[in-house]
């Protein structure tokens, strides 16, 4: 079946593709790099130049473009697509929306996983979160570059709190622009004391118009795996990436096998009883856990029949 296909199913329902699993998720050794940062700082023509110059020296590349809003919201769908255009036998490129209020964006992680058992050399994930609470997709990645454009003097302040923790790497964007030197310092002074396991991340400039700066980038990521690979970093991440897809996909089932219990005949007497004044919210509450834990235990009473199987 052709990338494009099966990345469409994992899209609509994984589960249907259940018995070829052990074929789409064979394991892989991908370089995993997630590209993080607000909306419009340059990521997809900044990814562009890096499957470029990831090409030129022979190595393929995989992109999933996250975005986290409504399939419908559609803007940063196109601009993407737009933007990533470097396309040739050695590239895949596709972008996937994931609902902003699940807790992991696990299908675009599917995907990953997937392109990464395909034996892509780079797997790029694109998502613009930095600054904002949802940066969860950079669990699953061996290397987070965290992108900024030049800003007004005092929203340095507003972005130490956020992303300062998690960058690996650094990259003032826009260089062309004036105020570009300016950011670059001040974020090399707002990192100055932060070391990860003996890495220092870098600040990098680049103009991702004319790819400026786009090789060091590189530099710097290749440089970056190699360490953690030496320190132990990488195994640890690609084990915490694990345990969250273990751990973070059974949470996302059993939350749906709980919506789907409340909107049941059972769940609707418990709270028609509290909206008469019978129970109070608290008990009514304890007793829809109760009847739901009851019901996934033993299905004919009343939920709907677990995924798997
Ligand atoms: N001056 C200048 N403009 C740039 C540079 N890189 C990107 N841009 C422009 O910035 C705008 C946003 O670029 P994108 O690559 O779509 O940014 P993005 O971060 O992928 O945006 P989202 O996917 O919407 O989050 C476009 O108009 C680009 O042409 C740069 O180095 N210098
Ligand atoms: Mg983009």
């Amino acid at each position: 079946m052709a990338i494009s296909k099966v990345i469409t199913a994992i899209e609509e329902d994984p589960w249907a593709l259940r018995s070829y699993f052990p074929k789409i998720f064979r394991g892989g050794d991908s370089v995993v790099i997630g590209i993080t940062g607000s909306p419009g700082v340059g990521k997809s023509s900044l990814i562009n130049h890096m499957i470029r110059a990831l090409r030129a020296r022979g190595d393929t590349v995989a992109v999933i473009a996250v975005d986290p809003a409504s399939p419908y919201s559609g803007g940063a769908f196109l601009g993407n697509r737009v933007r990533v255009r470097t396309l040739d036998e050695g590239t895949f490129f596709r972008s996937m929306s994931t609902p902003p209020e699940e807790s992991i964006p696990w299908k675009a992680v599917l995907a990953m996983e997937f392109l990464s058992s395909l034996g892509y050399s780079y797997v790029i994930i694109e998502h613009p979160g930095a600054g904002q609470v949802n940066v969860k997709i950079m669990d699953f990645v061996d290397v987070v570059v965290v992108v900024l454009q030049p800003l007004t003097g005092d929203d340095i302040q507003a972005l130490k709190a956020g992303i300062m923790e998690i960058g690996d790497i650094y990259v003032v964007n826009k260089s062309d622009l004036p105020q570009a030197q300016i950011l670059y310092m001040q974020l090399r002074m707002a990192i100055e004391d932060v070391e990860r396991r003996g890495w220092r991340p870098p600040v990098i400039m680049t103009n991702s118009i004319n790819g400026k700066g786009v090789e060091k980038l590189i530099e710097a990521i290749d440089s970056f795996i190699e360490h953690s690979s030496r320190s132990g970093l990488l195994s640890d991440r690609r084990r915490r990436r694990r345990i969250a897809e273990v751990t973070g996909i059974a949470q996302v089932m059993l939350r749906e096998e709980f919506a789907r219990f409340t909107r049941g005949s059972i769940a609707l007497e418990v709270i028609n009883k509290c909206l008469r004044g019978e129970v109070d919210f608290l008990t009514a509450s304890e007793t829809l856990y109760r009847m739901f834990i009851k019901s996934i235990c033993n299905p004919a009473n009343g939920a709907s029949n677990p995924k798997p199987d």
